[in-house]
């Protein structure tokens, strides 16, 4: 298992990160304090400069395991399951263009928070209908470019579309494609789930990556979630990728940024 941790490349009101932009100087950083890549969470692709980026990041000899698409959501409303069909649509042109951008890295592309929530006066079945049709749209470039997604399951405070990794397993059934997988986030899970270790193992066939936070979303070690016998479980079932930080900027960045790592390699 390797590490990674999120970088934002705009700027953005989603709070766990521990670092947001000044690319050069973080990447840095963070290939310095020994992770082997770096998850890049990105708000519209088209405004990044991907040579620019390319380069820094084969400078620095990190890879780029996944790329987080949720900011499109946050900071322009855009999202599968609108009723609003133009916004679903421009929504399912955003993910075609983290596709595209992804394929460069051989990257995972996250569906988060892009798949929005149920909207007033509109039906759950019709909200989910959309979010599959969406995905299917999507599945047919990724197919092309050889790039894989991920849904992940998010806690019920922020979406209520697909909580809980069951939910989550059984749309990835419905789409039925080997492109598509999980992405287990041990926040989410925490609130979700009632067993962590467990919903790991349920998810496995499925599992293509993994975001770490404590139970407080600080970095691992500071809350009460027992990274032990999660790292354990996935050792048990032979997960092989990243385990990518995504939390809290606390008690402060560097602090963060180190503890994460020191305490994960404990048990990798
Ligand atoms: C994104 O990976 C995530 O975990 C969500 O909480 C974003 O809001
Ligand atoms: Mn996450």
């Amino acid at each position: 298992m390797r590490l990674s941790i999120v970088l934002s490349m705009q700027p953005t009101s989603f709070s766990a990160l521990a670092y947001k932009g000044q690319l050069e100087k973080n990447i840095a950083k963070i290939k310095n304090l020994g992770y082997d890549g770096v998850e890049l969470a990105v708000r519209d692709p088209n405004l990044v400069n991907l040579e620019k980026i390319s380069k820094i990041i084969d400078e620095y000899g990190l890879t780029v395991p996944a790329i987080g698409t949720g900011q499109a959501y946050r900071e322009e409303g855009l999202s599968f399951t609108d009723p609003d069909t133009s916004i679903r649509e421009k929504s399912i042109q955003r993910i075609k263009d983290q596709i595209n951008f992804a394929s460069h890295f051989q990257a995972i592309v996250i569906i988060g928070l892009i798949r929005g929530k149920v909207q007033r006066d509109v039906d759950r079945n019709q909200a989910m209908k959309w979010f599959e049709l969406a995905l299917i749209k999507c599945m047919d470039l990724a197919d092309k470019k050889g790039v894989k997604l991920v849904i992940e399951p998010i806690n019920r405070y922020e979406t209520d579309l697909v909580n809980t990794v069951v939910e989550c397993l059984e749309l990835i059934n419905k789409i039925g494609n080997e492109n598509i997988g999980l992405l287990f986030d041990t926040f989410h899970a925490n609130i979700e789930e009632v067993s962590i270790e467990e919903s790991i193992r349920k998810a496995s066939n499925s599992l293509f990556h993994f975001h770490v936070a404590d139970s407080n979303r600080w970095a691992p070690g500071y809350g009460h979630l027992d990274f032990g016998k999660i790292i354990n479980v996935l050792k048990e079932i032979e997960y092989g990728s990243f385990l990518s930080a995504e939390i809290l900027p606390l008690p402060d960045p560097e602090s963060c940024v180190q503890n994460n790592i020191r305490h994960l390699r404990r048990w990798l």
